[in-house]
């Protein structure tokens, strides 16, 4: 029996610094309907979905930061969501800025849930690969201050048995590294979602580098579902916002690499595509087999020099 879940990328256009957390989520949850109207088992959302991309600022007041965060999840303001996915019977990846209480102290982090169809949260990931800098770059608009505002995530890239399948997640930055994609894949992974708010380079790019943005973000993506077999969701918080130009292109990506699916606009906009899980299963058993072609005694070697001086 072939295991199909329809899944929706719901891409978000600009959210304004002043936007109420409640006007953010009324356009989920419209997007949200949208997707349920189009058949889908799950939506998933951008990176950081209910704020504007707040790290873009130097922020040095510690109450006006944490009211970026959301100190509970579901809280006052995302309970409608919760409570639309289980009325409609679709689950949803959000992404958000997590104020968590762990041991006995206050912990920031850009985090991001997976909630079945029954509106109960079975996984959440903390991003891992934080870009940008502690400080502000003296000169540049556009600060990227995430390595100020969030702490390294503490949950490694756990996957999780939901939807039919091996449902895995990552931020971002995370999409643009290799690691992200095998951790997931030697955990046998069939799909991974992922929310981003790139913006189109970082200030002090030369103009070639911005201009590839498009390109290098799709890339990244591609080879990480061609190389480990599985299907990538790739949804943007994408256009103008606060004066700073973000990439769109949200894909639906299959374990081929194909893009079967793309946004085409800088707004909210809803694509969805029918995910077989199955459709890793030919790449899995014959080239990216892994325990018939990998050598990892001799990626050893490779891991002991990362890092260290080339070889003489
Ligand atoms: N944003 C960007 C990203 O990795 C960035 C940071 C932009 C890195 C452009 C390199 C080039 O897509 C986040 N939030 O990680």
């Amino acid at each position: 029996m072939t295991r199909i879940v329809r899944v929706g990328a719901a891409q978000m256009g600009p959210i304004a610094r002043k936007e109420s957390r409640s006007g953010v989520v009324d356009r989920l949850i419209a997007l949200m309907r949208q997707a349920h109207s189009a058949g889908c088992d799950l939506v998933v959302f951008p990176e950081l979905a209910l704020t504007t991309f707040f790290p873009r600022w130097l922020i040095e007041d510690p109450g006006e930061l944490d009211d970026w965060f959301e100190r509970e999840m579901p809280g006052p303001e995302t309970k409608r969501l919760f409570d639309e996915g289980r009325h409609l019977g679709i689950g949803f990846y959000l992404g958000y800025a997590e104020l968590a209480r762990e041991r006995e102290a206050t912990h920031h982090y850009n985090t991001s849930i997976l909630v079945d169809k029954a509106g109960r949260i079975v996984g959440k990931y903390r991003k891992v690969h934080l870009p940008g800098t502690v400080d502000p770059l003296s000169g540049d608009p556009g600060q990227h201050l995430e390595k100020r505002y969030f702490e390294v995530g503490n949950l490694g890239f756990p996957v999780y048995r939901a939807f039919g399948g091996i449902i895995g997640m990552c931020i971002c930055n995370d999409r643009r590294w290799p690691e992200t994609y095998r951790v997931m894949g030697l955990q046998g992974v069939e799909m991974i979602l992922l929310g981003y708010n790139s913006p189109v380079g970082l200030d002090g790019d030369p103009f070639e580098v911005n201009a590839l943005e498009p390109f290098h973000n799709h890339l990244v993506m591609q080879s990480g579902a061609y190389q480990n077999a599985t299907w990538v969701v790739g949804v943007a918080k994408a256009g103008h916002e606060e004066g700073f130009d973000m990439i769109g292109q949200s894909a639906i990506i299959a374990p081929s690499g194909e893009i079967v699916a793309m946004c085409r606009t800088l707004t909210d906009e809803l694509i969805t595509h029918d995910c077989d899980l199955d459709a890793g299963r030919y790449y899995r058993n014959t080239i990216f087999n892994f325990a018939a072609h990998r050598r990892t005694e001799h990626y050893r070697l490779i891991v002991e020099r990362t890092g260290a001086e080339p070889p003489s």
